[in-house]
């Protein structure tokens, strides 16, 4: 066991807030007439959209790793993020002083939730034993300030990527040690979660994946990873951890080439493996685009299979071609992705987590806010419009029609699973030339635009 002084594991019992941010006000909602850069101009957490409050539709979280360990680097020069709350340190104290901030942080901007990995809330200690206890640590300071402030830890996850141990993988490892203590790692990390009441836990398998096919025996690797997702399936019963697994697709970086490519190739992994019934995906819009697909395509792919379970809400650049990891700002983004979610019913477990980070210019404590205040305007946007296209219905009748051969007669008799290969020839020849009909894609697209 660690000799970590276990005086420094007890949160500090008078709690005081800390004024992290002192010259900014809990941001409030002013309208869209409002020029206040700190204040909301379309998000107004407890107005009525479709029978909800934009609160609980939009489900906006804070993540841990940009907000209190983005240090704003990039691959070609070190980090330029002031936070003077930090004393650097690899300290207890200083981590359970970030959580602190951290709170002050979800606090002033009305942020219901977070999320994190193990390794940003809490730092490395010397060996596991000492990790496991420094999170410990943290653990009891965050369950404090959940209490105190009602904010909810949307999921949690473990860092398998950072530390070199994790350069060949964790659950695809070459090594079975490495395998072990990734899975070790989880172990704790999903014990913190259902400590905190996660809602859900989620796994991005960041180098889950090979950098050369010279060097990987893939196959051997796939099924390594499907009996960790077993194992882990079998911790969470014996805990009673009740939420869902999330899967975070994911095309490559820092891999070549990460198994949990996209959302086809999860649902094809989770279903090879006898995994389905336990897991929903995560869709990160600057993932779907790496992987040559739109953010709706993902969306739509996994409503389809019943596994959109939550979302890390960003936006790539397309003259750039890395994660960077933008706040969501485009109104057109935000609306494509609020209409999947109404069209499935909206978030149970899941929610728009801000995995989003601020240009490596825009380095001061003040800029944390208006990215935020930019991402959640945009998508209370993306809500109210989604849900007026809803309303209006056309859209829906355009479908409706396009699809309306399938209402009656063949079409539906394919749908019942009546129809064989016979039915369809009698048909065709009584039939003669089927009729088609335009996309009318231009005039869909036109219609859209009307409500932006
Ligand atoms: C990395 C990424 C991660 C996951 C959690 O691209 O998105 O931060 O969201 O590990
Ligand atoms: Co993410």
């Amino acid at each position: 066991m660690s000799s970590y002084p276990t005086a420094f594991l007890r949160p500090n019992p008078t709690f005081i807030m800390s004024e992290a941010f002192p010259n900014v006000p809990k941001i409030p909602y002013e309208g869209p007439k409002s020029r206040n850069p700190l204040a909301f101009k379309h998000y107004n957490r407890d107005e009525v959209v479709a029978g909800k409050s934009m609160a609980e539709h939009l489900r906006f979280a804070g993540a841990y790793w940009h907000v209190m360990r983005g240090e704003l680097s990039d691959p070609f020069g070190k980090g330029t993020a002031l936070m003077p709350w930090d004393d650097g340190s690899n300290s207890l104290e200083n981590a359970q002083k970030r959580a602190h901030v951290f709170f002050e942080f979800l606090d002033k901007l009305g942020l219901d939730y977070y999320c994190f990995h193990d390794r940003d809330i809490a730092p490395e200690g010397k060996d596991l034993a000492e990790s496991n206890q420094l999170l410990d640590g943290v653990v009891e300071t965050l369950q404090q300030l959940q209490q105190q402030t009602g904010k909810k830890l949307l999921w949690g996850t473990a860092c398998l990527f950072t530390h070199p141990r994790y350069m060949h993988g964790g659950a695809t490892s070459c090594s079975a040690d490495v395998y072990a203590y990734a899975g070790a790692q989880v172990k704790k990390a999903l014990e913190a979660t259902h400590k905190l009441g996660g809602l859900g836990y989620t796994f991005w398998g960041g180098r889950e994946g090979y950098a050369t096919l010279w060097n990987t025996d893939m196959k051997r690797e796939r099924e390594h990873l499907a009996r960790f997702f077993h194992m882990c399936v079998a911790y969470k019963k014996e805990i009673g951890f009740t939420g869902p697994f999330y899967i975070e697709p994911k095309p490559q970086e820092p891999t070549t080439h990460q198994y949990d490519s996209d959302a086809e190739a999860c649902l094809n992994f989770l279903r090879e493996f006898d995994l389905m019934e336990h897991f929903k995906l995560n869709i990160e819009t600057n993932h779907a685009t790496l992987a040559g697909h739109s953010m709706r395509h993902e969306l739509a792919v996994a409503a389809g299979a019943d596994a959109l379970g939550s979302i890390d809400a960003n936006r790539g650049d397309l003259l750039v071609g890395w994660d960077t990891d933008q706040f969501p700002t485009d109104i057109y983004l935000t609306t494509e992705v609020m209409l999947e979610v109404l069209k499935c019913g909206g978030f149970t477990t899941g929610g728009l987590n801000f995995d989003a980070k601020r240009r490596r210019e825009s380095f001061e404590p003040i800029d944390l806010f208006y990215a935020h205040i930019g991402g959640m305007d945009a998508f209370a946007r993306g809500l109210k419009i989604a849900h007026a296209i809803r309303e209006d219905g056309r859209l829906e009748e355009i479908l409706k029609q396009r699809y309306s051969t399938w209402d009656s007669a063949i079409g539906a008799k394919v749908e019942r699973g009546e129809a064989t290969l016979h039915d369809l020839e009698a048909y065709a020849l009584k039939n003669g030339e089927p009729k088609v009909q335009s996309g009318r894609q231009e005039m869909i697209e036109n219609l859209i635009n009307e409500y932006l």
